[in-house]
């Protein structure tokens, strides 16, 4: 039987989760209006996962992402303002405006980056957590990662890499049902995520990833154990985006009484009960959640007046992969 967690520690992961929904609210919204372009993949439904895990990281802990990235680079603690513009492709976005939505980056907060290739951060993640080894660093690297990228070549090669090698490496699989518009079930043979990590003799665990307590308290186990013992551990979470695949997406191939039945365990809501029950007025809540929305409200005012990069900038800090001749 766990412990009740301190009120001041749940009400921090609250605000966190709040500052994600406010976050990706605005970028859905703005994306639909034409207002930025590219992908945006909302995190709404999600929140508790990269909040759970990311208060149990310290800042020289690393982390890479995925398509859906935004709620793992606030929970890490990037600066929402240089987030958002980034996403509006903006001066002074944390990758200068050049990434977008699914490359939000910040190395100095161990933020290796959001990956457009369903995947691909899985194996950056395994080769940060190599060079940790080699140089016989302490930090712990998280790998998120969605349940499509399970079925990835990839995904094995990363998962048998850091268990040969030993690696500290926490595999977070945010199992939201669906990879794209195919439901992951149908395309997916064997018993599961947890079963298929196991196979490479990583431990795991599947935890209620709409409970951000729960969440959090599992990755505290499995991040201590990753980094006392530099081995791989593997969180399977159980979750759903509320939203559709991306922006533009309405998500009609689904029921919408499932939707309906996700919505009823929101990961906020039930956070908002639990502090309620320990005291918490729900005044105060709603405050917190307000202040959310105006943060968020101030970055996209910062984002829509900060200039364009000047086109001279257009190829520096990329990657040179050589030109035609
Ligand atoms: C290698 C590769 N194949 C296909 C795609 C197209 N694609 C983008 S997201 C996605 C589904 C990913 O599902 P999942 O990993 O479960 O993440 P979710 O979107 O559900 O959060 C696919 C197939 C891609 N980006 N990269």
């Amino acid at each position: 039987m766990n412990e009740i967690p301190p009120t001041e520690s749940v009400l921090s992961l609250y605000r966190t989760m709040c500052l994600i929904r406010a976050f990706d609210t605005h970028a859905g919204d703005a994306r639909r209006a034409g207002k930025l372009r590219g992908s945006v993949h909302e995190y709404i439904g999600q929140e508790a996962i990269a909040t759970g895990v990311c208060a149990n990281l310290d800042r020289a802990d690393y982390i890479s992402s995925y398509h859906r990235g935004h709620g793992h680079c606030l929970a890490k603690g990037a600066d929402p303002e240089a987030m958002m513009k980034e996403l509006y492709g903006r001066v002074g976005g944390v990758c200068g405006g050049k990434g977008g939505s699914m490359h939000v980056a910040d190395f100095s907060l161990g933020i290796l980056g959001a990956n457009g290739v369903v995947a691909d951060g899985v194996t950056i993640a395994v080769g940060a957590a190599h060079a940790v080894k080699m140089k016989g660093e302490q930090r712990v690297v998280v790998a998120f990662f969605g349940d499509g990228a399970m079925n990835r070549g990839p995904m094995l090669e990363a998962l048998n890499w850091a268990s040969v090698f030993g690696l500290p490496v926490l595999f977070v699989c945010e199992d939201n049902l669906y990879s794209d518009r195919t439901r992951t079930g149908s395309v997916s043979a064997g018993p599961g995520p947890l079963a298929r990590a196991a196979a490479f003799g990583i431990a795991g665990e599947t935890v209620d990833g709409n409970d951000v307590i729960a969440v959090s308290e599992a990755a505290a186990r499995h991040v201590r154990e990753v980094r006392e013992h530099s081995r791989p551990r593997f969180l399977h979470a159980t979750t759903y985006r509320w939203r559709g695949h991306l922006a533009l997406d309405k998500g009609l191939y689904r029921d919408p009484r499932e939707v309906e039945r996700w919505q009823a365990v929101d990961p906020i809501v039930r956070t908002a009960s639990w502090l309620s029950s320990r005291g918490v007025e729900r005044t105060g809540l709603s405050r917190e959640n307000d202040a959310a929305i105006e943060r968020v409200a101030r970055a996209v005012a910062a984002a829509e007046t900060a200039p364009w990069p000047d086109h001279t900038t257009l190829y520096t800090d990329v990657q040179d992969v050589g030109a035609p001749s």
